[in-house]
């Protein structure tokens, strides 16, 4: 199987520049523009270099280096001991920042970490566009530089951000991957340590581009599995997926406070409407299907109950979160002034390709995918059913305020504090019958 990844996939990974020196010259301003050296006690400890600033590096400083040697290359240089928790809480603070972009952040080290932006891009911008606005807020909110690297794949992303350090910004078109690799030494490619490129160096490989060049039996042959690999990722190919905090999207909501509050059961029904909508068109766009429906419903006195049904079937689609939203919803809007109503979608899975639309009629299906297509292009507005017309609601509709991610992404992390009320007794879950609600 090819590792190719979605072609619209967009990838930033982030690395902090000369971290733990970076912050000491940020807390000690007389520090700026010095050869700092952090790590053990000085220059006639043992023990080894943790980094040097930029400005240490120039005679010849470097991380793992015994301080022994940084003190004669750089006999003025500032030593200083590795202060690890101030380090851990900075870190801590960079990754807030970035999580302000996409809950998909995935840290790999201390001063590191992949973000997948695909889904925010509606929001801020394109790659090169976010990557921008992630250093201005890292710099303004913490006060170091990044270095970023914007490309379709982790791999490719990894080897960008450390290209133009410090405060660097590398974008790798869709495309380009392996042009962009190819002139590079091998060793910059992940996992190829000395070993490896001593082997390949049997083969004449000294760049990416010579490794992408050699036959793919070859590989195989000299180097099994791991040879296939190889090549592909020599290609830019790695269908490695951004991890973070994926598992901790658990549901997708929207909700809407009216105007003025309304007991109109057309009103409350084509806001229903609205925001199943909503709802499962951010499921589509996460690629994932939902099993459970809650609605939450506020009067006008401030009372507000939710109420949770599991589907028989885990769905997408507007019509079966429409459905279950109104049933839950009617026993529960009769006879009040509504001034909240909210619909979540949770039990989140990822179909699994094969079955991805077999439960789903191929036709409608399609008319989903074309709607989808011209959501994204022009924004929520474009597409509205015939029904919410004239329901002067906002599209896209208010989403859950309590979790703040949400206002800027599109998957939603589920808090202890919303967590849908239990099911309640009797409400068992009701086979879904495939009628058209919206006829
Ligand atoms: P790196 O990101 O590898 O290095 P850096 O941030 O200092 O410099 P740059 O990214 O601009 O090249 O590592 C992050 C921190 O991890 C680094 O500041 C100190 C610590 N570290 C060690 O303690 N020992 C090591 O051998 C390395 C490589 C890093
Ligand atoms: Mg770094
Ligand atoms: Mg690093």
């Amino acid at each position: 199987m090819s590792p190719e990844p979605p072609i619209d996939r967009t990838i930033l990974h982030v690395d902090l520049d000369a971290f733990f020196a970076a912050v000491e010259q940020r807390d000690r301003p007389e520090l700026r523009g010095k050869p700092v050296i952090v790590g053990g006690g000085g220059p006639n400890q043992r023990g080894v270099v943790s980094t040097a600033s930029y400005e240490a590096r120039v005679f010849g400083v470097h991380s793992a280096m015994p301080l022994r040697t940084a003190g004669a290359l750089c006999p003025h240089g500032i030593f200083l001991p590795v202060d690890g928790r101030k380090y851990g809480r900075v870190s801590k603070e960079v990754l807030a920042v970035l999580r302000r972009f996409t809950p998909l952040v995935e840290p790999i080290s201390i001063d590191e970490a992949f973000l997948d932006v695909t889904g925010s891009r509606k929001l801020f911008g394109d790659g090169e566009t976010i990557a921008r606005a992630i250093k201005q807020a890292v710099t303004n909110d913490v006060g170091l530089t990044i270095s970023v690297g914007v490309a379709r794949t982790k791999l490719v992303a990894k080897i960008a951000s450390d290209l133009r350090k410090p405060d660097g910004l590398v974008v790798v078109p869709p495309g380009t991957e392996a042009a962009f690799l190819a002139p590079l030494p091998i060793g910059r490619l992940w996992g190829v340590g000395a070993k490896s490129a001593a082997a390949l160096r049997e083969y004449g490989v000294q760049t990416i581009g010579d490794l992408a060049a050699l036959p793919a039996d070859l590989l195989e042959r000299r180097f099994g599995i791991v040879g296939t690999s190889l090549g592909d990722r020599a290609r830019g190919l790695d269908g490695d997926r951004v991890t973070g905090e994926r598992e901790a999207a658990k549901s997708i909501g929207h909700e809407h406070t009216f105007d003025v509050d309304s007991s109109d059961r057309e009103v409350i029904e084509r806001s229903l409407l609205g925001l199943s909508e909503g709802v499962a068109g951010r499921l589509r766009d996460s690629g994932v299907k939902a099993s459970t429906v809650t609605v939450k419903i506020r009067d006008s006195s401030f009372h507000t109950i939710t109420r949770q049904r599991t589907l028989r079937e885990p769905t997408d689609l507007t019509e079966p979160i429409y459905r279950t939203a109104l049933e839950l919803a009617r026993p529960e809007v009769r006879g009040k002034k509504i001034r909240l109503l909210g619909v979540t979608a949770s039990g989140l899975a990822e179909p699994d390709q094969l079955s991805l639309f077999a439960a789903d009629d191929p036709r409608r299906r399609r008319a989903v995918e074309a709607e989808d297509l011209v959501r994204h292009r022009y924004g929520d507005r474009a597409i509205t059913r015939a029904r919410l017309v004239r329901s002067r609601l906002p599209a896209p509709f208010e989403r859950d305020p309590m979790t703040p991610v949400d206002m800027r992404t599109h998957v939603r992390a589920e808090t202890a504090a919303d967590a849908p009320a239990p099911i309640e007794p009797g409400e068992e879950p009701d086979p879904i019958v495939d009628d058209d609600v919206l006829a």
